[in-house]
């Protein structure tokens, strides 16, 4: 008789908790928030061995839906939080999960940053051009003539351009998905983990609230009909002429992630008598 255990196949139920996301009806974070659990199935990490680190807005609720460690921390600064805990426990997988505001306008350093640290984490900011949880200010990435009570006539201000910010800042995986695509999301997601380095996805994930012509999104995506490259500059001239809606694995390259160097002990009493006046 074999009685071998056979190891336990997890599947994306596994992955979450048993929070109900208090999400709008239709907002796209819904199924972001799947395809961040198709991708830990497809990957098959056991939730202890992951974490998923957020900053403050809808997007930002991810962590407490899934049944991984999670911290739901301060705006803007996933990022800082994310590092330092891939630094101290490089064993875990460590996702982020943002918003265009909490990402690119007070996190905006940190993201820059991140891309040249080359930390071994997977970045996904949900972006819906607005923020979505303060009630529909413009973000960096809203059209600068979208007209709406809190800026008539748009804000004028060019918006942002996170991927080619991201490769021009280090980073070493490129892509865009939509939230629509839950399947294709979770491939992505799953790719990112496994490349080496920082990877970054733009997924744009529309907010039904506050910008109810994003569900038109669905008829407007369409995969990248380039392969992907290695080339960050080859990408970097793709990305600026295309649509804004090419799907898919854009730039994947070969810089090694960083790895802090072993640090000697800390004899801290000696450190305290050099700075005694
Ligand atoms: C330091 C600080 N400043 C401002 C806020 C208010 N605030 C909360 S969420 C948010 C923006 C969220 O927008 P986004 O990141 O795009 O996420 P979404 O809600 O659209 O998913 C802001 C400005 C805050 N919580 N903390
Ligand atoms: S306000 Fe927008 S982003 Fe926030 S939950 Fe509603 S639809 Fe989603």
């Amino acid at each position: 008789m074999n009685d071998m255990v056979p190891p336990t196949v997890l599947g994306a139920a596994d992955y979450k908790s048993d929070y109900k996301p208090i999400w709008c009806p239709g907002c796209g974070d819904y199924t972001v928030l799947g395809s961040v659990t198709r991708a830990l199935a497809l990957l098959q990490r056991p939730p202890h061995e992951v974490a998923v680190v957020s900053g403050i807005g809808c997007s930002s609720r991810i962590p407490a839906y899934t049944a991984c460690y999670g911290f739901h921390g301060v705006h803007g600064r996933s990022l800082a939080a994310a590092t330092g805990l891939k630094v101290a426990r490089p064993e875990l997988t460590v996702l982020v999960a943002s918003g265009d505001g909490d990402g690119y306008s007070i996190g905006g350093n940190h993201f820059l940053h991140a891309c040249r640290r080359n930390v071994d984490l997977t970045y996904i900011v949900m972006d819906n051009h607005v923020y979505g949880m303060t009630k529909g200010q413009a973000s960096p990435t809203t059209e600068p003539d979208w007209d709406n009570k809190l800026a008539p006539g748009g804000t004028g201000v060019r918006a942002f351009h996170p991927l080619v910010i991201a490769l021009a800042a280090g980073a070493n995986f490129v892509a865009r998905a939509f939230a629509g695509d839950q399947a294709g999301t979770a491939d992505i997601i799953a790719q990112a983990v496994r490349h080496p380095g920082f990877s970054f996805i733009e997924i744009l994930s529309p907010c039904v609230t506050f910008r109810p012509e994003q569900r038109g999104w669905k008829d407007l995506v369409h995969p990248a009909s380039v392969t992907v490259t290695d080339d960050p500059a080859r990408a970097a001239r793709r990305i600026m002429t295309d649509d804004g809606f090419n799907i898919g694995v854009l730039y994947a390259g070969h810089r090694p992630a960083y790895v802090p160097r072993p640090s000697e002990p800390v004899d801290i009493e000696a450190l305290e008598q050099e700075f005694v006046l």
